[in-house]
């Protein structure tokens, strides 16, 4: 397994849609493998494929607490929002392509999600709590949509402006 750079906002490829993923491949369930570990680096609880440059519509996850520090790593392909409450939950969302911004962002407080998982079947589920919050944040960067563009268009530029620095700052280190 390989930890993959991650993309930093601004980059043209964070606003793509990506495509969906039409064979598991070996080089996809290598990807996913590579995404599970990078986001455990990060750390972070969620990767989405476009993040490490990869345009399928891939996404790995694990927001789970446990004391004892087990892993509960989920892979999801082609992943549908099947159902949504109209109970709102608001969380200060992060990002490992926006690294230090934090905002508050309302979504759906439950989410039913059908995917396609690494054995080749469908799935479908629903996610609560923080699960929710961030299955809908990676299915967002599917579709080339980062939190910042829940924010007011004067946060979001101060945001991206601080990621232009920082970029440059990392690219003269
Ligand atoms: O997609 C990403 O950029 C990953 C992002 C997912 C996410 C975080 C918070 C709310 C919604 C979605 C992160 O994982 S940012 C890092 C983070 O929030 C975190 C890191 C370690 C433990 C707990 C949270
Ligand atoms: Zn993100």
């Amino acid at each position: 397994m390989t930890i993959r750079p991650i993309l930093i906002h601004p980059d043209p490829r964070l606003k793509k849609v990506a495509d969906p993923v039409t064979e598991i491949t070996d080089d996809l369930r290598r990807a996913a493998d590579d995404m599970l570990e990078t986001m455990y680096d990060a750390p972070g609880v969620g990767l989405a494929g476009p993040q490490i440059g990869l345009m399928k519509r891939i996404l790995v996850m694990d927001c789970s607490k446990d004391p004892e520090g087990s892993r509960n790593p989920m892979v999801l392909m082609n992943p549908e929002i099947t159902w949504a409450s109209d109970e709102l939950n608001t969380y200060e969302e992060g990002c490992l392509s926006i690294p230090e911004q934090y905002a508050e962002v309302t979504r759906p407080a439950q989410v039913e999600v059908r995917w396609l998982g690494l054995d080749g079947q469908l799935h479908e589920q629903r996610f609560d709590g923080l699960w929710a919050t961030c299955v809908q944040h990676e299915i967002d960067h599917l579709n080339g949509k980062l939190f910042i563009d829940y924010l007011s268009p004067l946060k979001r530029q101060l945001i991206t402006r601080r990621m232009i620095k920082l970029k440059r700052e990392m690219a003269r280190a």
